[in-house]
């Protein structure tokens, strides 16, 4: 059977474990009860779904710190750069029922910086905490439009997006939005030829084993064996905290 690999960003508290749990119609992944950040490190879990076997990898919540240089970004990116094969999508998880801000855009511009602009073929949006009425609703609203910067986002991702409603106890309901992301998923595979994503990243990840190779004299096997290791271990969340 073959895998559908996919990848949950976004920043902290905005809900990507719960939605890993609710693809996969399990509690796969530790969901926050805090105003702390909950996920320090990447996971994955696997399970089949309709029929198709899905891999979901969960990830640490991003800051507002503004930096793309040496945040978990990064560590994020070396992850998925080991990632055989790279997710079919990547997830963006923002919340649904608070106004679009500067920080929300901040993350995901850090996130292309790394990722690179191919980044946005493999993206679907997802926004948690509203129904999919409710925020076609808010799309339209010629009172209170979207910011211009929400809809840059919206364009990029190809208009591609889903809702995750309120209630994640109403489980016929979250089942049904969870059938819809993965479609979503399914259609852009056959929109992408079947390709995943990887090469922007890939390129990088050569790049910087080169130049650490060249900078240390270590063998370059040994530097890439050095940040897959790096994979495991916890990933260090600097204190941030849901707003
Ligand atoms: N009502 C509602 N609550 C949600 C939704 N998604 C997440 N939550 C709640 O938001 C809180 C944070 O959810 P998590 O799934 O832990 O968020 P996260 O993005 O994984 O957080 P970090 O791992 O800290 O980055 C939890 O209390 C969830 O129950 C949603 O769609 N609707
Ligand atoms: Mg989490």
């Amino acid at each position: 059977m073959d895998e559908i690999p996919l990848l949950i960003i976004g920043k902290t508290g905005n809900g990507k474990s719960s939605l890993g749990n609710v693809i996969l119609g399990k509690a796969k992944f530790q969901v926050s009860t805090s105003m702390a950040s909950e996920t320090k490190q990447m996971s994955e879990a696997v399970d089949v779904v309709n029929g198709k076997q899905i891999k979901v990898t969960d990830t640490p919540g991003v800051c507002d710190t503004g930096r793309s240089d040496d945040g978990v970004e990064m560590e994020i990116a070396k992850c998925v750069a080991t990632m055989v094969p790279g997710p079919d999508a990547i997830c963006f998880v923002i919340r649904g029922s608070e106004r679009f801000t500067k920080e929300e855009m901040d993350a995901y511009e850090n996130f292309k910086t790394i990722f690179g602009q191919e980044m946005t073929k493999y993206l679907i949006l997802v926004f948690t905490r509203v129904t999919q009425e409710e925020f076609q609703e808010a799309l339209q609203n010629k009172k209170k439009p979207p910011p211009p910067t929400f809809l840059k986002l919206l364009e990029e991702a190809g208009n591609r997006f889903v809702c995750f409603s309120n209630d994640l106890t109403n489980k016929s309901s979250t089942e049904q939005e969870a059938i819809r992301l993965l479609q979503r998923v399914v259609d852009l595979k056959i929109q992408n030829n079947g390709s995943y994503y990887s090469d922007d990243l890939v390129k990088w990840f050569d790049h910087e084993v080169t130049k650490e190779a060249e900078k240390t004299g270590h063998s370059v096997d040994k530097i890439k064996e050095e940040l897959i290791k790096a994979k495991n271990p916890g990933l260090s969340v600097k204190g941030c905290t849901v707003m």
